[in-house]
């Protein structure tokens, strides 16, 4: 498939070191993703990343909720809320995109996670639809009307990004091999990407775009 690179963008989700191995919230060979998406980045001229970023009072932290869990649920202002380890903590090691990944060709980062009370896995809006980062008005600023997403975690913060980029009327493409997850359950992968499908993403593989 041909990218137009005048009116496509390319999203990086999270390729941060806690989801890679290694890392508080680690997904199992993440740091493989990082050569693919550094060829990826060669087919685009427009590149923007996403960047999860809690303070330590983040409601998300297993560890912020006395004799809670991680993997335990909890309702989080009408919203179900899964609880973490302590991950990407803003200014931490966590949280720095891995030094292998290419920043240099990157129009902007849109951090989220930032409000203690309310999580965010989307790169376009926090979990309650409340908080908004700004990266949708920016892609349209720009003209762009394709968006191909990659990053970490399909199951999480990839899939939440796809949704929310079909909903704001985006041609939405999931890179399916620059993508993994973290698949809290067996499987949760392979759900996260039949819903994905399902709203309308179209599923393609970095070596097939030009
Ligand atoms: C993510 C869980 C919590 C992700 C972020 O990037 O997929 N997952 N925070
Ligand atoms: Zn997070």
């Amino acid at each position: 498939m041909e990218i137009d690179r005048k009116t496509s963008a390319l999203i990086i989700v999270d390729l941060q070191y806690d989801f890679l191995p290694g890392g508080a919230l680690a997904v199992s060979g993440g740091d493989t993703l990082i050569p693919i998406v550094n060829r990826l980045q060669q087919k685009f001229d427009f590149v923007v990343a996403t960047q999860d970023w809690h303070p330590e009072d983040h409601s998300s932290f297993a560890a912020n909720h006395p004799g809670k869990a991680i993997g335990e649920f909890i309702e989080l202002n009408g919203v179900s809320q899964v609880l973490w380890p302590v991950h990407c903590v803003q200014g931490s090691h966590g949280a720095a995109f891995h030094t292998a990944l290419h920043t240099d060709s990157w129009r902007k980062v849109f951090q989220k996670g930032t409000r203690p009370q309310v999580d965010s896995y989307s790169g376009f809006f926090d979990n309650n639809r409340q908080g908004d980062t700004g990266l949708g008005a920016y892609l349209r600023t720009h003209g762009i009307k394709q968006v191909f997403i990659s990053g970490l975690a399909a199951d999480y913060c990839v899939k939440f990004t796809v949704m929310d980029s079909l909903t704001l009327g985006f041609e939405t493409y999931l890179v399916a091999d620059a993508t993994k997850g973290v698949n809290l359950s067996p499987g949760d992968t392979e759900i996260a990407l039949q819903e994905m499908k399902n709203e309308g993403a179209i599923l393609v593989k970095s070596t097939e775009l030009a």
